[in-house]
């Protein structure tokens, strides 16, 4: 897989005493983490993302519930299902993602390697194709 890859967090415990998981900057995900947000209460019918990002680096978990991520990389299409708190999906620059399947109780985390900026955002398709020209040549 190039550009995007399942990362896999420590988990301590047991079904006696309760599960701990654990994540470290730089260790644990492969960039500094400027931003965290969460996306919760999607509807089931509802499809997320339709976008790429030029520069920005992502992990995405799924702390509760499941959601499914379709992945672009400008060559292969691939398709996650995120339902395990020790689990992240890395998504590096350039690619494409659309989010669906939302468990009613899903809460998708998202650690960011950058501040909010909706010039990062590629939004159209054709678009995202032109770039990925000259970005995975
Ligand atoms: C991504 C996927 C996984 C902000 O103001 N600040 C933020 O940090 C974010 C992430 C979003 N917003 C605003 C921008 C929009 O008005 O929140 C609104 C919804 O964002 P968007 O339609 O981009 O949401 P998704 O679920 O399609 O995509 C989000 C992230 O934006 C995106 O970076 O990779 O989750």
């Amino acid at each position: 897989m190039y550009n995007y890859g399942l990362i896999k967090f420590k988990k301590f415990g047991t079904d006696e005493l309760g599960y701990l998981s654990a994540i470290e900057e730089m260790r644990d995900i492969p960039f500094h983490i400027k931003r965290v947000y969460f996306i919760t209460d999607v509807p089931p019918e509802t499809i997320r993302g339709f976008h790429a990002h030029r520069v920005l680096r992502q992990v995405l978990i799924c702390m509760q519930g499941s959601v499914t991520i379709k992945i672009y990389n400008g060559n292969e299409k691939t398709e996650i299902v995120l339902d395990q708190t020790d689990v992240g999906l890395y998504l590096g620059p350039m690619t494409w993602r659309e989010m669906s399947n939302f468990s009613k109780d899903c809460v998708l985390t998202v650690l960011a390697s950058e501040y909010y900026s909706e010039d990062d955002y590629i939004r159209d398709y054709d678009m995202y194709l032109k770039e990925c020209e000259t970005f995975y040549k």
